[in-house]
């Protein structure tokens, strides 16, 4: 490989100091929770992936160490550790305890990843009670220690070696983070990801924490495909109506486009978009490009064929995307970051190149395709004559006063308070428990939906039916939203939302569990914004009373169960303490379902998110979607979670 160690000193800019990370964590890596512990893992990665894009380095590893530390190896160049001239110290040093300064080496290597808060290295080196970086490089091995960023010592050779690379073990300081647990599953939904997006790059995930077994795991990331591939994954078991997905690789502008697409037989449209090795949840400039590329090579494409001749409805920019997969990766050097959550891009001009490279791409694939062509092409011409008679159901849904006087459904119980951050508002599974939490409830600043029985399951059902579905049409009013805004004909208007906690609050067996997961794709698959915001609750009733004479315990787990009847029991028998099994909302009356599930000082509620879309997306279109054997699979991985009343 060709040497490039030509980068200079006086590139590194120092601009603020490492105990500024430590005194606001939040605003340097998002958030002090379980987001920002992970978050920790991917700055790290983030820089041996710019290394493997640089084309120096093939193997990433990723260790969760037990004791909840990490280490991240790679056998790239080894940051370099010679001494700069201006600072006097070592050049690790500097990269490590100098905030930004990272990223400001050599600018001739394409430097794009650097997470969504680009903020380097060194802040996972200020957070970190002991970072240890290890250096192969020019055939010694170099290493340096530091605590909460400040070294232990000066950079020392500790060894000798044939290989190159870098090693960082840090431990997260629990004293800043509120959760200190790594969670297997979010790394490697993180490294699967990046591993499709940086096709070629293997990415090892070690799981050296023992489980109750004492077995460990262990997992490989490699995609040859890339994009291709990642369209297969997220695709999952959808029908598809083209035999391999369509794919484009260009650059335009200077700006490197990659996308990849496919067409399901299904009704929703699966965009996946990416800057940097960012999740572009909000879109932004690269997705319109995209769009207006799909829509104008399509329509023209069909205009010359013929194939419009005998449509009537009009063909809208929506009915090209029915049942399409697709993902979108561009690097942009200078990305322009705006939206709610900062997860949309603003540079104006990706938008021309992402829709010239689309185009190209596309109209090559038509020309010499034409039989998929024309399964493309009736495809969005069915959508539209859909979309016709959904857009009479939604109208329907969000006409003023056609259910009571007041706009709301008649089975609402509202609350007084009419701000919507104090508000909230309980879905509750059965118009019996849904009585129940009326009468138990806070009626200043709770309000109660029930539901009858099983709500649509919107993964199957076309569009318009959804809003002709009794239930559905009273979330969406009874929540105030609508769909459309001026932006985008199909976005979610949450400016009339008219509770910032939506709580779904179903029984505590395989039925409620059901609706739950029903409930939650109609929110995934029509009022995303919603989970994007942290709007959406999950209540938690309990699972067992335990009881003798006056004293009585709720439990929500069997440990807590049995440490209550020790409690209870007060060195007595045990069998003389009762325990009932609360099978539904329906067996508490209205202060018991108060005090134990709705009352805001005792009770717990989890909090929805959307960590990974990708995941998020593949699961509910596995769990409600028409194949039963890969939902069988998943069930009966996670059966082991699921206790069945005996
Ligand atoms: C600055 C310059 C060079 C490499 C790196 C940083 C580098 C940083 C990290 C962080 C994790 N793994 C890494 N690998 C490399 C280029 C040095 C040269 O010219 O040899």
């Amino acid at each position: 490989m060709e040497d490039k160690s030509n980068y200079s000193a006086d590139n590194i800019q120092v601009l603020e100091g490492l105990e500024a990370v430590r005194k606001r964590p939040a605003m340097y890596i998002g958030d002090i929770g379980v987001r920002g512990l992970h978050h920790l893992v991917y700055e790290v990665v983030d820089n041996s992936i710019d290394e493997a894009l640089a084309g120096y380095c093939k193997n990433i590893t990723v260790t969760i160490n037990p004791g909840e530390s990490i280490t991240v190896e790679d056998d790239g160049r080894g940051i370099p550790t010679g001494i700069m001239t201006k600072e006097n110290k070592s050049a690790l040093e500097v990269v490590m305890t100098v905030l930004h300064a990272g990223g400001k080496f050599d600018k001739d290597t394409y430097k794009v990843s650097g997470g969504l808060h680009g903020v380097g290295v060194s802040c996972v080196n200020a957070l970190s009670t002991l970072l240890r970086a290890t250096v192969h490089r020019e055939g010694k091995i170099f290493q340096q220690e530091y605590s909460c960023g400040k070294p232990l010592y000066d950079v020392k050779v500790v060894g000798e070696t044939q290989k190159n690379g870098t090693t960082i073990y840090f431990e997260p300081d629990a004293s800043i983070f509120t959760e200190v647990v790594y969670k297997y599953e979010t790394i490697a939904a993180r490294l699967r990801e990046l591993a499709f997006l940086n096709k070629g790059i293997i990415i090892h995930l070690h799981d050296d924490r023992p489980d109750d077994e004492g077995n460990t795991k262990k997992e490989t990331f490699h995609s040859e495909g890339g994009l291709r591939e990642f369209v297969m994954y997220l695709d999952g078991t959808r029908d598809k109506i083209l035999p391999e997905p369509i794919y484009v690789e260009g650059e335009k502008n200077g700006v490197p486009v990659e996308v990849a697409m496919i067409y399901n037989n299904g009704y929703t449209e699966n965009l996946h978009s990416y800057v940097n090795n960012i999740n572009t949840i909000e879109g932004g400039t690269h997705v319109a490009g995209f769009r207006r590329a799909l829509t104008r090579t399509l329509k023209n494409y069909a205009d010359k064929e013929g194939l419009l001749k005998n449509v009537k409805i009009e063909i809208s920019g929506d009915d090209f995307r029915e049942g399409l997969t697709g993902v979108i990766s561009v690097k942009v050097q200078e990305p322009q970051f705006e939206g709610q959550t900062k997860t949309k891009l603003g540079n104006s001009d990706v938008t021309g190149a992402v829709d010239q490279c689309v185009g190209e791409m596309l109209t090559n694939y038509l020309e010499e395709n034409p039989k998929e062509a024309r399964l493309i092409v009736q495809k969005v011409i069915l959508a539209a004559t859909a979309r016709a008679a959904a857009k009479k159901a939604r109208e329907m849904v969000q006409r003023k006063g056609a259910l009571t006087g007041s706009g709301l459904p008649g089975k609402l119980a509202d609350c007084q308070e009419t701000d919507p951050a104090q508000c909230e508002i309980y879905l509750v599974e059965g118009d019996s428990a849904g009585g129940t939490a009326k009468q138990g409830r806070n009626r200043v600043f709770q309000a109660i939906l029930p539901l009858r029985g099983k709500i649509l399951n919107v993964e199957k059902a076309m569009e318009h039916k959804i809003y002709e579905n009794e239930e559905i049409k009273n979330m969406f009013t009874g929540l105030g939203v609508t769909i459309g805004t001026p932006e985008d004909a199909k976005a979610l208007n949450l400016t009339k939302l008219r509770y910032h906690k939506i709580i779904i609050m179903t029984d505590a067996d395989v039925d409620g569990s059901h609706i739950r997961t029903l409930i939650l794709t109609l929110f995934f698959r029509y009022m995303k914004e919603l989970l994007e915001f942290g709007y959406v609750y999950i209540a938690q009733p309990p699972l067992y009373l335990v009881k003798k004479g006056k004293d009585e315990e709720y439990c929500w787990t069997e440990a807590q169960r049995s440490d209550a009847v020790l409690r209870i029991a007060k060195g007595a028998n045990p069998d003389t303490v009762g325990i009932q099994r609360y099978k539904g909302l329906g067996e508490m009356n209205a202060e018991q379902l108060w005090s134990t599930t709705m009352n805001p000082d005792t009770r717990t509620l989890k909090q929805v998110n959307l960590e990974s879309a990708v995941e998020a997306d593949r699961i509910f279109s596995m769990l409600m979607g028409d194949e039963v054997p890969p939902r069988r699979e998943f069930i009966e991985a996670n059966a082991k979670y699921a206790k069945i009343d005996a």
